[in-house]
């Protein structure tokens, strides 16, 4: 495929080719992305990409769907055995409609949802101000706790009191601690509410059983499909039988028209990869590489949201390094370490320049490496850290991250044969 695309459209091949390069030859820590398998991207580059299949199995508004259907019935399959679940919808674009089909298939326009702020380390369409969500909804933020960063029940059982929210979100894309989703299930039944449980973040450790699933607590579980998860860029809901109709409803014909039905038969490849003892053990050395990354970068005096990790993901916070969080970014992607700039709870600082930086490690523990490899990486942002305006400095961070990134080569990605070199 890669080669007819060399030879139809060189330009893209090339810019391709390109990002092939960047994606090996770098350190990968934004804690949302991840490498998928040369068969999640095989599906997911394949001919699915021209059916269009509004509806669901069965019940569909245009013909030819005697393939479609089956892949959509094993897509559903697989996700309610991986998630222990009684229902199935694989066919929201992204987590972020996914979201918002959840909350439609719970409850009016107008009605409360009360989700994490996004400055605290929640998503956009947790009800974030300037998030459509906060606009067909009324909305309510929680915090974290100020002076511990963790998540604190008292306080958001309060709020949830004071607001009577009708849906209340619990889920996270910046909290590096276990969320207990059976007392956000305890506060919803006190004050009447509905729970929706968002994992994008956290679903690979979900499905490993590192952490607690929400499914026996939420009324409707949404997700991603692409970060510990490791499948293609897609949504999904899970939920029990009694919001089947409602979710499914919501999804289409509420938000969406078509299903992307090439991403879709991915996510089914995904699943049925995520459902085995390899990727099992993979969680495990994700939360690993986090722990032993943040124990390191503790040691060289950064300041960790929280004091650590218990998942995939580490916010440092840096003020005590007077470094602003942009700062440190961009230095860190001029050596090959790719991170994200980001609020921290209570963030005086505004979001495009925040005190914070989040890292991540699926994409490194898909490559390979271990604990050692993360020690090392937290020597590379100490030393960008250090010298975080000498270019001679970062460039040789550059040289060594090259070097660790050609002694652990990315194993399934797509790479583009004979044109890998990074
Ligand atoms: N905000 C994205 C992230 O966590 O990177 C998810 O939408």
């Amino acid at each position: 495929m890669i080669n007819a695309l060399e030879q139809y459209d060189p330009q893209i091949f090339e810019l391709i080719r390109q990002e092939s390069a960047r994606q090996s030859g770098s350190i990968r820590l934004i804690p949302s992305e991840n490498y998928v398998s040369r068969a999640v991207m095989l599906a997911s580059g394949s001919c699915l990409t021209n059916k269009y299949a509004e509806g669901y199995p069965g019940r569909r508004y245009y013909e030819g769907q005697q393939v479609t259907d089956l892949i959509e019935r094993t897509a559903q399959e697989r996700a309610k055995k991986l998630f222990k679940a009684d229902h199935a919808n694989v066919q929201p674009y992204s987590g972020s409609v996914a979201n918002l089909a959840a909350y439609a298939a719970l409850i009016e326009p107008g009605e409360t949802i009360m989700g994490m702020s996004l400055s605290h380390g929640g998503h956009l369409t947790h009800g974030w101000k300037v998030s459509l969500t906060s606009k067909f909804f009324n909305s309510v933020s929680y915090p974290v706790n100020d002076k511990t960063g963790l998540l604190d029940f008292d306080q958001i059982r309060d709020l949830a009191k004071k607001h009577r929210p009708k849906v209340i979100i619990s889920g996270a894309t910046a909290y590096p601690r276990v969320i207990d989703f059976e007392i956000f299930g305890q506060i919803a039944k006190e004050v009447g509410a509905y729970l929706v449980s968002d994992i994008a973040h956290i679903a690979g450790l979900v499905v490993a059983g590192i952490h607690k699933s929400p499914v026996p607590y939420a009324d409707i579980v949404s997700t991603t499909t692409h970060k510990t998860l490791r499948g293609p860029r897609g949504g999904m809901l899970l939920c029990r039988q009694e919001h089947a109709k409602n979710v499914d409803k919501a999804v289409f014909p509420g938000l969406q028209g078509g299903p992307h039905m090439h991403t879709l038969t991915a996510i089914a490849v995904a699943m049925a990869e995520a459902d085995t003892p390899e990727f099992v053990a993979y969680a495990k050395q994700i939360v690993k590489n986090a722990k032993a990354l943040a124990e390191k970068l503790l040691e060289y005096g950064f300041n960790l949201v929280t004091g650590g990790t218990d998942n995939h993901l580490i916010l440092i916070d840096l003020r005590n390094k007077d470094i602003p969080g942009k700062k440190l970014a961009k230095a860190l992607d001029r050596a090959r370490i790719v991170t994200n700039y980001n609020t921290i709870p209570g963030d005086p600082a505004p979001p495009m320049n925040p005190n914070g930086v989040r890292l991540g490690t699926p994409a490194v523990t898909t490559r390979g490496m271990k604990e050692p490899e993360a020690e090392k990486i937290a020597d590379f942002i100490n030393t960008v850290a250090q010298n975080i305006d000498n270019e001679s400095v970062i460039e040789q961070v550059g040289k060594e991250v090259l070097l660790l990134c050609s002694q652990f080569p990315v194993p399934e990605h797509f790479i583009i044969p004979g044109r890998n070199s990074i």
